[in-house]
């Protein structure tokens, strides 16, 4: 009877119509569509094709080239040809270099309400801005889920995040998220998903629903969703794909495991301070202090649609951009671009000054305009890890796009809060451009193509009963993958080659790790890396576990693990072990230790230091023991 049914949330009632089973609080969930971005996608197509699949079994899978587009030698375009090749064979959509980013395109152009996305980049819940349930994942969680494999994921819980009242002029979405990161950090979001409820929601319209599923990664979220209402329907309709609409919402009475609430009305313009998302502070507070600029950014997948475009023009409108401030901006696609230039938005971003970059992710994640030595660095995007712009002295400070425009024309922090400016100067839309000219639809022929930077995968060994080790590395907290693996447009052309990637692994935290790492190979011993809470935090990027293991680190032993990474470890063949803080506090870089898996099977792991002999319990699914056991998944 239908009133005995009991009320599900919104992620609840997708998941539900995905289960294809749960075991040891692990849910199978059906992939309906699928993306890769070019920097992770060559490991997962390689991993693919190992797996002798003639053709995807998505009902979409989409390759995006966004990230490695700065082709300064042969590599980046030889794997651009390789995965246009794969595409078009094993009936994949090609979207080339200069479309967009991949998160911004498919919110565009693909992603509707009710639907599964696993997508290789941590940025994929962006699409939970049209009630869609989608999650970041490695590599091979994606070749598994194209090859028609059901995704494992822990059970999440469900934390309903109640929205009232309405933003002041000069907040946006971007100070919502910011907001939330102030109040929980970079970890209060792990195995969690945030439904976004309340009589706010409908006064965010879906590009802002987007900034905020976006950057809650930088919560370490499994993803972010927002219902599909009238304000979902207007954004389809504009995108000319209204057919795509459905109602979607929680039921009546919906349980949560948590709620939180944020009056919008009550908001002000913040600013996450080097280096991390959660060092939130009022914009307020650092015009006071008179903090000088000498960048300004504005674009990534987190603000880069014709709305965030439409807010910078509007200001930027007849002024110049300060002197000491170099200013960029990315347009998160081609089509927005092309809304800008036709309405006479580029025309007054240009004359403002602004360096006009690719509708890619460029410096987000430090492919060009890496900022001077201890810059100040202000940007739209989602992360300011240590390193990342490039410039290891650089501060980066990430804020709204009128935050970042107001203080672009001031060449210091200036709180927009409560500004009389109008942010929308410009005629509205009827509908907006979507021309699909550069996805190139699969016609299932040829051959793939592979450049000679384009290795194969590395062999791992099975894990024998007892590893003699050593503490290769001691870190904190929120170690994240971009301080494991770093990005940036030296190291990026490499990520088809684990062996030369491996050169950079913990470059900005330790620059012996590979030497030290190669060492203790040669005498017979695995690395182990100890750390702190939330390890691996940041993006999907499997390189963050595949170049360790390949230097023979075989465990990490951290307080906690952030979702995706912990995934990638257990799918490469290194163990994650959480341990106690005592156990942390005790355990020194340089120690030697035993460890004994023998007891794997049973969820146990002794290890033998100089302190005595301890048992840490794990969680790991049968599945993931098998995996463990042969060395890596691809072996199992
Ligand atoms: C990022 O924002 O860190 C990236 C670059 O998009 C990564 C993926 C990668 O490292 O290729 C992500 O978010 O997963
Ligand atoms: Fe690209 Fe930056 Fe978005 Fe990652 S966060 S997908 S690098 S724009």
């Amino acid at each position: 009877m239908e009133h005995c049914k009991t009320p599900l949330t919104l992620a609840e009632k997708i998941l539900a119509a995905h289960s294809e089973g749960e075991a040891d609080g692990t849910l199978k969930i059906r992939i309906d569509q699928t993306l890769t971005q070019d920097a992770t996608g060559t490991m997962a197509y390689l991993e693919f094709l190992s797996m002798g699949i003639p053709k995807v079994r998505t009902s979409l899978s989409v390759s995006y080239v966004d990230h490695n587009t700065l082709q300064s030698g042969f590599e980046n375009a030889d794997d651009h040809i390789f995965l246009e090749t794969v595409a078009n064979k094993y009936g994949i959509v090609f979207s080339k270099a200069g479309n967009g980013i991949c998160h911004q395109l498919h919110l565009e152009n693909f992603s509707r309400p009710g639907i599964t996305l696993l997508g290789s980049d941590s940025h994929t819940p962006t699409s939970g801005a049209l009630a869609a349930i989608a999650i970041g994942a490695g590599g091979l969680d994606i070749a598994l889920a194209m090859a028609g494999r059901p995704f494992r994921l822990p059970r999440p819980r469900i934390v309903q995040v109640r929205l009232t009242g309405r933003l002041r002029a000069g907040v946006t979405a971007k100070d919502v998220i910011l907001e939330l990161l102030r109040r929980l950090s970079v970890k209060g979001g792990v195995n969690k998903i945030f439904e976004y409820t309340g009589p706010g929601v409908e006064t965010l319209s879906v590009p802002e629903r987007g900034t905020v599923c976006n950057m809650g990664a930088e919560l370490g979220a499994t993803t972010s969703i927002f219902p599909s209402d009238s304000r979902t329907r207007e954004f389809l309709r504009m995108q000319g794909r209204e057919a795509d609409w459905k109602a979607l919402s929680a039921d009546e009475g919906a349980k949560y495991a948590e709620t939180i609430e944020i009056d919008l009305s009550s908001l002000e313009a913040l600013a996450a301070c080097p280096s991390s998302p959660d060092n939130v502070r009022p914009v307020r507070e650092l015009e006071a202090e008179g903090v000088k600029i000498d960048q300004v950014l504005i674009g990534s997948c987190t603000n880069s649609s014709y709305l965030d475009m439409e807010m910078v023009a509007s200001i930027l409108k007849g002024r110049k951009i300060h002197n000491s401030v170099s200013f960029g901006i990315n347009p998160g696609s081609r089509n927005v671009l092309e809304m800008t230039s036709g309405n006479g938005m580029l025309f007054d971003i240009i004359q403002s000054g602004a360096r006009i970059l690719e509708c890619t992710c460029g410096p987000c994640i430090g492919m060009g305009q890496s900022p001077c030595t201890n810059a100040v660095s202000v940007r739209t995007y989602n992360r300011n890890f240590l390193g990342r712009s490039g410039t290891v002295s650089a501060g980066v400070y990430l804020v709204s796009p009128v935050t970042a425009a107001m203080s672009a024309l001031s060449g210091h922090f200036t709180d927009p809060t409560g500004t009389s400016e109008n942010l929308a100067k410009y005629p509205k839309p009827e509908e907006y451009i979507n021309d699909k000219s550069m996805f190139i639809q699969p016609d299932y022929s040829g051959d793939v193509v592979m450049g000679p930077n384009i290795k194969p995968l590395p062999r791992f060994d099975a894990l024998p009963d007892t590893l003699e080790a050593r503490i290769l590395l001691k870190t904190g907290d929120d170690i994240s993958t971009d301080h494991i693996m770093p990005a940036g447009a030296k190291v990026l052309p490499y990520r088809s080659n684990i062996e030369r990637i491996s050169d950079f692994c913990f470059m900005n935290v330790k620059t012996s790790f590979k030497k030290e790492a190669l060492e203790n190979a040669a005498v017979g011993k695995a690395s182990v890396i100890l750390a702190g809470r939330n390890y691996g935090q940041g993006s999907s990027r499997e390189h963050a576990a595949i170049a360790p293991r390949y230097l023979g680190v075989r465990a990490v032993l951290a307080k906690s693990f952030a979702r995706i990474h912990r995934q990638n470890l257990a799918n490469w063949g290194i163990l994650p072990l959480e341990i106690p803080d005592e156990l942390y506090e005790s355990l020194q870089e340089g120690a030697a230790l035993k460890i004994d898996t023998s007891a794997l099977e049973k969820n146990e792991v002794r290890l033998l230091t100089d302190g005595g002999e301890c048992v840490i319990r794990t969680s790991f699914t049968a599945e993931e023991v098998r995996n463990l056991r042969a060395g890596s998944l691809l072996n199992a």
